[in-house]
C-alpha cells in the first residue's frame, strides 16, 4: 500500500474517511523555525569525547513527521482508536498509551532546596593574574570559557515566587579545557550551619510546616525562628536574610559567594587558601519589602523574567570573579577568623577581593526543563589547581551532590545529559547503568588491562598533561571525635560587625524584617528567645524589635565585640549605570505636548541602556504610532525603576470597580490606577519625573519637584536625563530616613 502524504487530505484506501481537522493548523511539512541566535545550546560532544555531540538520530524533533517515539510515523494524534466512532477505546491504541505513559512520567523530583530556578549560558574569559595562586587553566590570561549559571531560592517549591524573603543561589558550572568546575555558592557569604551534618534541620525547619505545608516558600514562621534562636550560629547568615540582601532587585544584580575557603596551588606547588566572590556589573541592590512582597501576586516570575528579558534585549549580565587570598598556615586563621568557619567571612577591608576574570551571560536555555532543570551541579567538580578544605560543611556538601543527583535524575548517568557533559574527552571506564547512552567500545573496562592495549592511560605529568592531583596538604592530628574547635563558638560577633556595617536606612530595613518575621510566630517563648539572640548582636536592634512585638528587651548575656564597620558590606553610597532598568513612561493619548516629547525620552531611555516602557489606557499604539507596552489595568508600579509622568490620565472608565473614595481627600480626578502607581513609586522611594501635563498630574497626586527624587520640568529631554541620573543611586534613599516604610 502506497503512503499517502497528510497534506493535500490523502487517506489511505480503504479507511473510514477523516473528520475535518479539528483545528485550523498547517498541515503542509515545512521546515521548522530557525533557531534564535540568543538561544544557543552548549557545545555537543559525545559523552566519551567525541568532537560532536549527537548523531541525528539521538535528538528529538528530527524529520518532518509526527511520530511515535520508535520513529513510525502518525496520521492522527487527535482521535484515540475507538470500536466505532461512538464505542469505548480500544487497549490496543499504542499510540495512546504511549502518549498518556509518557506525559505521566513528565515530572522528576524537584531539587529538595533551590527548586526554584533560573538559568542562562554564558562565557567567563580569565584576566590571567591569578597564576601566582593557581593554576587552573580557566583563569589564563584571555582564555575563554563557556559557562551555565543558575540562580536560585532555596527553600520555596519550583513554582514558589521569586521575591520572597530568603538566600539566592548562585551556581555556575565552567565547561573547562581542564574538566568541568563547579561553583556552587550563594548571594550571602556565610552559611547557617558550621558542619553539613545539620543540613537536613535547618531545612527541615525552614521548609513548611510538615501538617499543613505552610507558609510556602518564607522564614516568618515558628520553626525556621525556633532552630535558628536554639540554634545560635545561624544568627550571622539570619541577618544577612533579614537585610535587604534577602529581597535582590534582580538576580543581575546580586554578589555571589563561594563561601567555603578553598585551596589553591599554583604552577609551582605553592597553595594558598582563597574565598571566591562574584562582583556584580550593575552594583548591589534590592527591593524594598513591600515591592517583593506585591510581585509575589503581581509577577511571580519577576527574577526569571528580568534575566531572561535582559539577555534576550542585548543587556548581558557581567560578575567579576573575584578572589580573597589567604597564607595557607597550619592554623587556617586570617586576622583570628577561622578559614574553616564557614559562618564567618573576612572583611574585605582586611584583605581585598581581587578581580581575576569576567562573566557575562549571553543566550537564554533553549528550554527549561532540558538545562535548568536538568543541571546537575557537584562541589566536587575541580580542575587541576582548585581544592576543597577540611570546612566540615563542604566536607558534607561533597557527598551530597552527587547522591541527590542519583534520585533526582535517576540513575549514576547523569553527566551524560547533553547541559551537564564536560566540553572535553571523557574516558572514565564508568559503563551500564540507568540511561546510559554511550555506546562503549573495547572489551576491558578495568585497569590495568592488556586486552584493550592498556587504554585509557594514566596522564603522566600533571604540567603537561593536566592531571588533578589532591594537593597534598597536611591533615590535622586528633583523636576521632564529633566535635568543633573552640573558634567555633563564636556566634555573635560577625552578626554584630554586620550590623554595625549597615547604613541608618538599612538598620531601620533589618528591624522591620525581623518584627515582620516574629510577628508571624505563634509562640512567644521563640520571639523572646529570638530576642536574646538579638540581644547578644546588638542592644539597640533587640530593643527596635522588641518594641514591634511589644515585648521587653533582654540583656545581653555575652561580651559584646567592638568590630570595625565593613563599609563594603552596605549597599548604599555608590553610583552605577542605568543600564537595565525600567523606566514606566506615563502617556494620555489626548496630550499632543506629551506625545511630542516621546519620541526622545525613548531615546534617551535605550541610549542609557535603559527599557523604557509606554503605559498608556489601553494596548496597541498612541496616535502617533508609539508601541503601548504596558496598560493601567495590567501594570503596576514594581515593574518600574522610575516613573515619568508625560500625560495626564483621565478619570477611570465607569465600568471600572473602585471603591468610593469620597472620604479620602482629596479628591482626585485622574485615573486611580495611575495614582496608585506613581504614589508606590514614591512611596519605594524611586526616582518619579513629570513633564507637559504630567506635572498638573503629579501635583494633583501631591507630590512636589522639592520631594527628593522627584524632578518636574518643561523639557522632557532634561527631565528624562534627570531621572536616569537618579537611578545611578538605585533610590531616594532621603525618603526612608525622613520616615518613610519600605
Ligand atoms: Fe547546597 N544543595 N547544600 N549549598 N546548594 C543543593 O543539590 C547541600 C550549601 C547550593 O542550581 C542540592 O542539586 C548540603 C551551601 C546551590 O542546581 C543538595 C549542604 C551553599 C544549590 C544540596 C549545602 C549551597 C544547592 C539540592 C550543607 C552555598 C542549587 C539539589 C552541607 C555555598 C544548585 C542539588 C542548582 C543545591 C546539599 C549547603 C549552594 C541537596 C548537604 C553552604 C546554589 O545536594
Amino acid at each position: 500500500m502506497a503512503w499517502v502524504e497528510a497534506s493535500g487530505g490523502g487517506r489511505i484506501p480503504g479507511a473510514p474517511a477523516s473528520r475535518t481537522p479539528p483545528v485550523d493548523e498547517p498541515v503542509k511539512p515545512s521546515d521548522p523555525f530557525p533557531p534564535k541566535l540568543d538561544q544557543r545550546g552548549p557545545e555537543r560532544r559525545t559523552a566519551t569525547g567525541a568532537e560532536t555531540l549527537v548523531t541525528p538520530a539521538d535528538v528529538a524533533q528530527q524529520g518532518r513527521h509526527l511520530t511515535t517515539s520508535t520513529g513510525a510515523r502518525l496520521q492522527d494524534s487527535d482521535h484515540s482508536l475507538k470500536a466505532g466512532e461512538r464505542g469505548p477505546t480500544l487497549l490496543q491504541d499504542h499510540h495512546l498509551r504511549e502518549k498518556i505513559t509518557h506525559f505521566d512520567h513528565e515530572r522528576i523530583p524537584e531539587r529538595v532546596v533551590h527548586a526554584r530556578g533560573a538559568g542562562a549560558h554564558g562565557v567567563f574569559v580569565g584576566y590571567g593574574n591569578a597564576k601566582p595562586v593557581c593554576k587552573a587553566a580557566f583563569l589564563a590570561r584571555h582564555v575563554e570559557t563557556p559557562v551555565f549559571v543558575r540562580f536560585s531560592t532555596v527553600l520555596g517549591s519550583r513554582g514558589s515566587a521569586d521575591t520572597v524573603r530568603d538566600t539566592r543561589g548562585f551556581a555556575t558550572k565552567f565547561y573547562t579545557s581542564e574538566g568541568n568546575f563547579d561553583l556552587v555558592g550563594n548571594n550571602i557569604p556565610v552559611f547557617f550551619i558550621q558542619d553539613g551534618i545539620k543540613f537536613p534541620d535547618v531545612i527541615h525547619a525552614g521548609k513548611p510546616h510538615p501538617d499543613r505545608e505552610i507558609p510556602q516558600a518564607q522564614s516568618a514562621h515558628d520553626t525556621f525562628w525556633d532552630f535558628v534562636s536554639l540554634h545560635t550560629e545561624a544568627q550571622h547568615h539570619t541577618m544577612w536574610n533579614m537585610s535587604d540582601r534577602g529581597i535582590p532587585r534582580s538576580y543581575r544584580m546580586m554578589e555571589g559567594f563561594g563561601v567555603h575557603t578553598f585551596r589553591t596551588v599554583n604552577a609551582q606547588g605553592e597553595t594558598a587558601l582563597v574565598k571566591l566572590h562574584w562582583k556584580p556589573r550593575l552594583g548591589v541592590h534590592s527591593l524594598t519589602w513591600e515591592e517583593a512582597q506585591l510581585l509575589g501576586g503581581v509577577d511571580p516570575d519577576f527574577h526569571r523574567r528580568d534575566l531572561a528579558d535582559a539577555i534576550e534585549s542585548g543587556a548581558f549580565p557581567q560578575w567579576e570573579l573575584g578572589m580573597q587570598v589567604f597564607p595557607d598556615t597550619p592554623e587556617q586563621t586570617f586576622e583570628g577568623i577561622d578559614l574553616l568557619d564557614p559562618t564567618k567571612l573576612v572583611p574585605e577591608e582586611l584583605a581585598p577581593v581581587q578581580a581575576v576574570g569576567l562573566l557575562t551571560l549571553t543566550a537564554n536555555p533553549t528550554n527549561y526543563f532540558a538545562e535548568t532543570e536538568q543541571v546537575a551541579f557537584h562541589v566536587g567538580n575541580m580542575v587541576p589547581g582548585i581544592d576543597v578544605t577540611d570546612d566540615p560543611l563542604m566536607q558534607a556538601r561533597l557527598f551530597s551532590y552527587v547522591d541527590t543527583q542519583l534520585l533526582r535524575l535517576g540513575g549514576p548517568n547523569h553527566n551524560q545529559i547533553p547541559i551537564n557533559r564536560p566540553h572535553v574527552p571523557v574516558n572514565d571506564m564508568f559503563r551500564d547503568g540507568f540511561h546510559q547512552h554511550a555506546v562503549h567500545a573495547g572489551a576491558a573496562p578495568y585497569k590495568p588491562n592488556s586486552l584493550d592495549g592498556g587504554c585509557p592511560f594514566f596522564a603522566g605529568s600533571a604540567t603537561r598533561d593536566h592531571a588533578f592531583v589532591d594537593i597534598p596538604a597536611p591533615v590535622a592530628a586528633g583523636v576521632k571525635e564529633r566535635g568543633a574547635p573552640p573558634s567555633f563558638d563564636d556566634h555573635f560577633s560577625q552578626a554584630r560587625l554586620f550590623w554595625v556595617s549597615m547604613t541608618p536606612v538599612e538598620q531601620e530595613h533589618i528591624v522591620l524584617a525581623y518584627t515582620f518575621e516574629l510577628s508571624r510566630c505563634y509562640e512567644t517563648a521563640i520571639r523572646e528567645r529570638q530576642l536574646q539572640a538579638l540581644a547578644n548582636v546588638d542592644p539597640e536592634l533587640c530593643a527596635r524589635v522588641a518594641a514591634g512585638l511589644g515585648l521587653t528587651a533582654p540583656e545581653p548575656t555575652v561580651p559584646l565585640a567592638e568590630p570595625a564597620p565593613s563599609a563594603a558590606l552596605s549597599q548604599l553610597g555608590g553610583t552605577w549605570s542605568a543600564e537595565g532598568r525600567t523606566v514606566g513612561i506615563v502617556v494620555a493619548e489626548e496630550a499632543d505636548e506629551g506625545l511630542a516629547g516621546l519620541s526622545g525620552v525613548i531615546d534617551a531611555v535605550f541610549a542609557a541602556g535603559a527599557v523604557p516602557l509606554v503605559v498608556a489606557a489601553h494596548c496597541g499604539e498612541l496616535s502617533d504610532g508609539t508601541p503601548i507596552q504596558r496598560t493601567f489595568g495590567a501594570t503596576r508600579s514594581v515593574e518600574f525603576d522610575a516613573v515619568l509622568m508625560l500625560g495626564s490620565p483621565p478619570p477611570a472608565p465607569d465600568a471600572l470597580p473602585v471603591r468610593d473614595t469620597k472620604a479620602a481627600a482629596p479628591a482626585v480626578s485622574l485615573d486611580p490606577r495611575v495614582v496608585l502607581l506613581v504614589q508606590e513609586c514614591f512611596r519605594h522611594a524611586k526616582a518619579v519625573g513629570a513633564s507637559g501635563d504630567g506635572v498638573s498630574a503629579l501635583a494633583e497626586i501631591g507630590l512636589a519637584d522639592d520631594e527628593a527624587g522627584v524632578v518636574t520640568g518643561t523639557d522632557p529631554a532634561g527631565v528624562v536625563a534627570e531621572l536616569l541620573e537618579l537611578l545611578g543611586a538605585h533610590r531616594a534613599w532621603e525618603r526612608f530616613t525622613a520616615g518613610g516604610i519600605a
